[in-house]
């Protein structure tokens, strides 16, 4: 004779829940070089010359700039790289990352 097992109804969920996305933040400073941090953005966000000199001076002149959006772990990983950049010549430059709404 055979058992059959019935299980836990378990629900389809409705949703399809997008992975959070985690927006990489630029912070102006007065003592990085603004050449160097366009160098960074360019190496580290892949970003050409001429986005990186917009990102750059948006955040010196507005104190921020959303530089990219990424999954947490990519977001994290590039700003902490970006960091080091610059601290590896003396510089303050930062980087930070928050979720996006
Ligand atoms: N404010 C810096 C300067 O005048 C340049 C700079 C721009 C530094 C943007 C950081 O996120 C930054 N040398």
């Amino acid at each position: 004779m055979s058992t059959s097992v019935v299980g836990p109804r378990v629900e389809a969920k409705p949703r399809t829940e997008r992975p959070k996305v985690y927006k990489v933040i630029l912070l102006n400073d007065d003592f990085t070089p603004r050449r160097f941090v366009v160098g960074v953005l360019r190496a580290v966000f892949r970003m050409t010359t001429e986005q990186a000199e917009a990102v750059m001076l948006t955040a010196h002149m507005r104190g921020v700039c959303v530089v990219a959006v990424y999954t947490r772990d990519i977001a994290e990983t590039k700003a902490t790289q970006a960091i080091e950049m610059g601290a590896r010549e003396g510089y303050p430059l930062l980087f930070t990352t928050e979720p996006e709404e």
